[in-house]
């Protein structure tokens, strides 16, 4: 059965709850997304950690931005990973040790501190900046917050557009599993079937101190990881001429490029200049996504792999997220919307929004992200059915968002038939965005 919407006098315990995990999670200039499984700070986490930190301290919101991006190189990436060097190696893996992006990483821009990961996550860090400044204009024109972050976040969506437009189509692509922020989906199966894994001897998972093995990747899926990564740092985390082993297009992460470029757009007009040319650049890539990544007989964006040039033949919750995306054409939306409610995902008779194909054979209702239904992901698939208007489809998500999140403690995410909270607990994007839906 699913939960009942929580009333509004849960909503207080529910606020409540949800700020002490955040206030509990902040280390002084930006929130760990769990104090104990990841002890660092994450970028695609940081963003959504400030849209929920708005609602709470809006200078803290904004610091959570400011010092991601103290950590973004040169060439314009934003790490997926900013250390917090007070932290013993040991605490997580791959640590500082294995990136060395202060000495590897030189050549691409790294800074010379922080040290921090040499790839990426996806970019949703303008849209939070943009709502972080909608929170307090006033304070935020007083900081200067927008003119210092425009330029970096330009930079940093301009590094996706040229360095990794590996495929030619216009589109960015990722070259690690990790970089779309969905580790060990299903629809990466086939394309790291090319990829020979480190042996497992080779590194030691912290993971596996914090989480339980049956809800986390397996050590052939870290062995590949691995390998993948190191190559990367051998090569400089260069760019250009590297010819990445892994290199795929996914929706997830080039909606919220879309989504992001809009948001540069609206900053743009508000610092008193032209936004057009992001608007130019939404609309592009709004057209190139479809063109290359949507599916009309399956009625979902699939992930494109560059090394076959074709389509990924899975079905992941990476392409339902383009529904955020306002230039949709309308015909893709509705099919979208089939799609969510019909046998793969099931919207209305599951938890949230399972993060792959409930009829798949890699479904797993507790691994991860090969099944599991995660709070990121429905909060923007709610934002997007609001954004296309669709309210009833959003109050519905968003109600079932709100009861899972207080039943579960706060999870990392949920087994999306029964509720039952997977991974970590008191887990920081979670209770963000809980702040967000409640506001
Ligand atoms: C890991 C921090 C990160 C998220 C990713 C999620 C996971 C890291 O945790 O990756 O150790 O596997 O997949 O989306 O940003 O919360």
């Amino acid at each position: 059965d699913r939960p009942a919407p929580t009333a509004p006098a849960d909503h207080l315990t529910l606020r409540r709850g949800a700020a002490r995990v955040l206030l509990g999670n902040w280390t002084g200039t930006s929130t760990v997304p769990s104090r104990t499984l990841y002890p660092h700070q994450w970028s695609w986490d940081s963003a959504f950690i400030a849209i929920g930190l708005r609602h709470l301290s809006v200078r803290r919101a904004q610091r959570e931005l400011e010092s991601l991006l103290a950590g973004q190189w040169a060439d314009g990436r934003v790490p997926h990973i900013v250390f917090n060097p007070a932290l013993p190696h040991d605490a997580y893996f791959p640590s500082p040790d294995f990136w060395q992006s202060s000495r590897a990483g030189r050549t691409a821009g790294a800074p010379p501190s922080p040290e921090t990961s040499g790839i990426v996550q996806p970019p949703v860090h303008a849209l939070a900046a943009w709502l972080v400044h909608r929170a307090d204009p006033a304070e935020s024109r007083r900081r200067g917050f927008l003119a210092r972050l425009r330029p970096r976040l330009a930079a940093w969506h301009d590094y996706l557009l040229t360095r990794r437009d590996l495929g030619g189509g216009g589109l960015a692509a990722v070259v690690h599993p990790w970089e779309p922020g969905m580790d060990n989906s299903p629809c990466w199966d086939r394309a790291l079937e090319r990829v020979e894994p480190t042996p497992p001897g080779a590194f030691r998972r912290a993971d596996l101190d914090h989480g339980h093995p049956a809800d986390r990747p397996t050590d052939l899926d870290y062995g590949r990881y691995v390998r993948l990564a190191t190559d990367y740092r051998e090569a400089g985390y260069d760019d250009r001429g590297l010819t990445h082993r892994f290199a795929v297009e996914d929706p997830c992460f080039n909606a919220l490029l879309v989504v992001s470029e809009l948001a540069l757009a609206a900053i743009a007009r508000e610092l008193g200049t032209n936004g057009e040319p992001h608007t130019a650049r939404a609309a592009r890539l709004t057209r190139r996504m479809v063109t290359r990544l949507w599916d009309e007989d399956a009625g979902l964006f699939r992930a494109r792999d560059l090394h076959t040039d074709t389509l990924v033949d899975e079905r992941g919750v990476s392409g339902l997220i383009p529904l955020v995306v306002p230039g949709l054409p309308t015909d893709v939306v509705r099919h979208l919307c089939t799609t969510l409610d019909g046998p793969h995902f099931d919207a209305p008779a599951t938890r949230l929004v399972p993060s792959y194909d409930l009829t798949g054979h890699a479904f797993d209702p507790t691994r991860y992200w090969r099944g599991p239904a995660w709070f990121n992901t429905a909060w923007l698939i709610q934002r997007g059915l609001r954004t296309h208007g669709l309210q009833e489809g959003a109050a519905r998500l968003r109600d079932g968002f709100l009861a899972e999140a207080g039943r579960s403690g706060f999870a990392e995410y949920v087994d999306p038939s029964t509720g039952a909270a997977r991974g970590t607990r008191q887990f920081s994007w979670t209770a963000a965005l809980t702040l967000d839906l409640l506001c």
